[in-house]
């Protein structure tokens, strides 16, 4: 596996199937693991912990509410993490996102934005990030980036379909 999807909750699914998505788009392999922060802290080290040497070269995670899944697990593991912010019912997912984006310094998680676009670009970013070491994978997101520039530029009208 080269990409570990981690959730705080089954209820993140909705929204970090997106990066699931956009993973499969670019044939990334992909493991996918409900690992809470607040309910299974000991799960949540052994896996940071361990994904090194297990091959994983990136991680995204998904939490929200007061998501400590993220910097959590940046904090037991340098394995690069992508954070996404999941949309909260009370919040709106402003909590999920601050709580994600204010690391203090010299433990760093690149954060997202909040919701479905957060956890597709989270998937696109870490295909890119295994793209610098696979040629393959980099040209599959450079043909996608192509093919939206083409839908753009081939309809510019707004008012027609
Ligand atoms: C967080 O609490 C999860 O990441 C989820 O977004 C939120 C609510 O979890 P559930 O109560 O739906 O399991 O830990």
């Amino acid at each position: 596996m080269k990409v570990g999807i981690i959730m705080g909750s089954k209820s993140d699914w909705p929204t970090m199937q997106h990066a699931a998505e956009m993973l499969e788009r670019f044939n990334v392999p992909y493991e996918t693991k409900v690992v809470s922060a607040h309910r299974t802290p000991h799960l949540l080290a052994e896996y940071a912990e361990t994904a090194h040497e297990r091959g994983i070269k990136v991680i995204i995670a998904g939490a929200g509410g007061a998501a400590h899944l993220p910097g959590m697990t940046a904090a037991f593991t340098s394995v690069p993490v992508l954070g996404v912010p999941v949309q909260s019912r009370a919040l709106k997912g402003m909590d999920s996102l601050l709580s994600i984006v204010q690391m203090p310094k010299g433990v760093a998680v690149g954060t997202l934005a909040i919701g479905d676009a957060g956890a597709a670009n989270a998937g696109l970013l870490a295909a890119q990030i295994i793209g610098t070491q696979d040629s393959t994978v980099m040209a599959a997101v450079d043909a996608f980036r192509q093919e939206q520039t083409e839908t753009v530029l081939s309809n510019p009208n707004p008012a027609e379909d």
